[in-house]
């Protein structure tokens, strides 16, 4: 579990990654998050007494994968969701103890990082990132009792007691969370299942005090586009196994298209983009070849 410390709030801002909204295969795309299966849970953990709530979750990721079909490795671009709802923990650890109750409200996650993550492996359709620089936002409105308070007076967060604070977790800095689950590609059709998981401690010197954990459960699909210029057997990599395939193209269509069929032959085999498949392509398609890919 990523860790990090909610009392000293530092001003590491980094800057989110545009999302780049590409449907194409060997190029980042964005997976849209079903919101009735993915949910957002914050727990609030105070000397091992927790309580946690959840609500839906929406938002993106943006991610990159090397192959459309059973891929094995994965670039994490960007990821940005919320919470829909407002979530409500309390910990109640006895009169004298005191307790803790906390709303937190438009609660988030985005990527912080400057560059891509990655690419890291997928071994049986599972792979993981670890110190995943990751902005929360949102607020955290919480009152604090007893006991309870005075400790949180002592470590700086609380200022009274009883106190009533709100958290403003963008003050809080880029937080590292780690972020792993599961990704499936058939065909193009891309399935991610993973979690995003984020600890803020109160108590950096004293982790058992107690923390605020925000985890996000990240659940969706797309259809991404397996064509790529030049790739003419479509089978999500342009490179000399596609020389005959294309000569296929060029010669006989109909032939091309029985072999490959869902595969787009202008998609893959016009290579100098004039809308025809035919000798034209021949010397733009070695072209291609040696330069790894068509020109625009
Ligand atoms: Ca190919
Ligand atoms: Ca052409």
């Amino acid at each position: 579990m990523a860790r990090s410390n909610l009392a000293s709030s530092c001003c590491a801002a980094g800057l989110s990654l545009a999302l780049l909204a590409a449907p194409a295969f060997g190029q980042p795309f964005v997976v849209p998050l079903d919101t009735n299966l993915s949910s957002m849970t914050i727990e609030l953990c105070i000397q091992g007494m927790c309580d946690w709530d959840t609500s839906p979750l929406a938002g993106t990721i943006s991610i990159e994968l090397d192959a459309a079909n059973a891929p094995t490795q994965i670039t994490l671009h960007d990821f940005n969701v919320q919470a829909t709802q407002d979530l409500s923990v309390t910990v109640d650890l006895g009169f004298l103890a005191g307790r803790v109750d906390a709303t937190a409200r438009n609660l988030s996650t985005t990527y912080a990082g400057l560059n891509p993550m990655g690419p890291n492996p997928i071994n049986a359709n599972m792979f993981s990132f670890t110190d995943v620089p990751t902005d929360l936002g949102g607020t955290i409105d919480f009152q604090a009792t007893n006991i309870i308070c005075f400790s949180l007076a002592a470590i700086g967060i609380c200022t009274t007691c009883p106190c009533s604070e709100t958290i403003i977790l963008a003050n809080q800095g880029t937080q590292l969370a780690d972020f792993s689950g599961n990704i499936t590609a058939v065909n193009g059709l891309v399935t991610l299942s993973g979690q995003i998981d984020t600890t803020l401690l109160f108590d950096p010197g004293n982790p058992s005090f107690g923390h605020i954990r925000v985890t996000g459960m990240l659940v969706g699909q797309t259809q991404i586009t397996t064509e790529i210029c030049g790739d003419a057997n479509c089978d999500g990599t342009f490179n000399g196994g596609d020389i005959d395939p294309f000569f296929l193209a060029v010669g006989d269509p109909a032939a091309w298209q029985i072999r490959y069929p869902g595969c787009n032959i202008l998609a893959v085999a016009d290579i100098n983009h004039d809308g025809r498949v035919n000798g034209g392509d021949i010397d733009p398609f070695f072209q291609a070849l040696v330069a790894g890919e068509c020109l625009p």
